[in-house]
């Protein structure tokens, strides 16, 4: 049973919230492309979302205490998609969320994996966030069992992407959506800062939680189904090689221990709460 996985962030008591599916929410769930796309104002005043992307149950004592972190740049129609899609879909599992865009400044190459060290210092700042979620905005969930909030072990969440036909390409992969507990987290000094361009931070990311002995966790693949929402691949960045042979010498002085970067601008935007850096 994969609920016996779950790493709760708060103790059951009476009116706990049940972590079991509401069938009649999550049949609202549509084809992602096909969601309907709602003002952003209306949307937040509709599900009860406060500003900047918070939201919790009322009617009962939530389990699970998640910040969601999406590294951004410039895929504005992704973003709407995502945020349209997730917040029924959090809101069915009776989470205690918020969710936090990262957007880099221009020029430099994207540094997917220093946005998610971005995101856990700033999250950290307001809240003391239980549970982390790193993800991809162009993945989108698709079975409302696949829960949003930790297991006992870090967690590849998108270990089913219908862009691989369903399968997992290889078993180190540890891209596109995971999920890890703050301890987890700062345990492996969370993601190497080095990897400007694509690819490889993921890889390192990885082998930071084997040196650490931290074993991955997959849902089956029923489960663990994402759609991966079309856009154009980006060329491989050619340092990717050579920093991942030097990862292991990086582990413990490169990551949140030697993480520098400027908030450049911040909004608590009616779904999300928006940060703005230089990385
Ligand atoms: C590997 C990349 C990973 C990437 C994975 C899947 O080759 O960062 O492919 O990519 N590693 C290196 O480049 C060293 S995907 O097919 O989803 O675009 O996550």
């Amino acid at each position: 049973d994969i609920y016996d996985e779950m790493e709760r962030s708060y103790p059951a008591r009476d009116n706990s919230c049940m972590i079991t599916i509401n069938p009649r929410r999550s049949s609202q769930l549509l084809y992602p492309e096909e969601h309907p796309r709602e003002h952003p104002v209306a949307m937040a005043r509709r599900l009860g979302i406060l500003p900047g992307g918070q939201w919790k149950p009322l009617n009962c004592h939530p389990l699970f205490n998640v910040a969601i972190i999406l590294p951004y740049r410039n895929r504005q129609t992704q973003l709407t998609i995502f945020m349209n899609y997730i917040h029924p879909f959090l809101q069915a599992q009776n989470l205690d969320y918020r969710i936090f865009v990262i957007e880099q400044s221009p020029v430099r190459e994207f540094n997917r994996a220093k946005l998610f060290n971005v995101g856990y210092a700033e999250a950290t700042k307001v809240n003391d966030f239980h549970c982390f979620i790193f993800q991809d905005i162009d993945l989108i969930p698709q079975n409302p069992d696949n829960i949003y909030a930790c297991t006992k072990m870090p967690r590849h969440m998108s270990s089913s992407v219908n862009t691989f036909r369903y399968n997992l390409p290889y078993s180190g992969l540890f891209g596109g959506a995971i999920a890890l507990t703050r301890k987890q987290f700062e345990r492996v000094n969370g993601f190497s800062n080095v990897f400007y361009g694509w690819g490889g931070e993921d890889d390192d990311f990885y082998s930071r939680l084997q040196s650490k002995g931290l074993q991955v966790t997959r849902f089956g693949p029923d489960i663990a189904q994402y759609y991966m929402l079309i856009h154009n691949k980006e060329p491989p960045s050619s340092a990717r090689f050579e920093n991942l042979e030097n990862s292991a010498k990086r582990y413990d002085t490169d990551g949140i221990s030697n993480l520098e970067y400027r908030v450049l601008n911040h909004q608590l935007r009616p779904l999300y709460s928006w940060i703005l850096a230089d990385v």
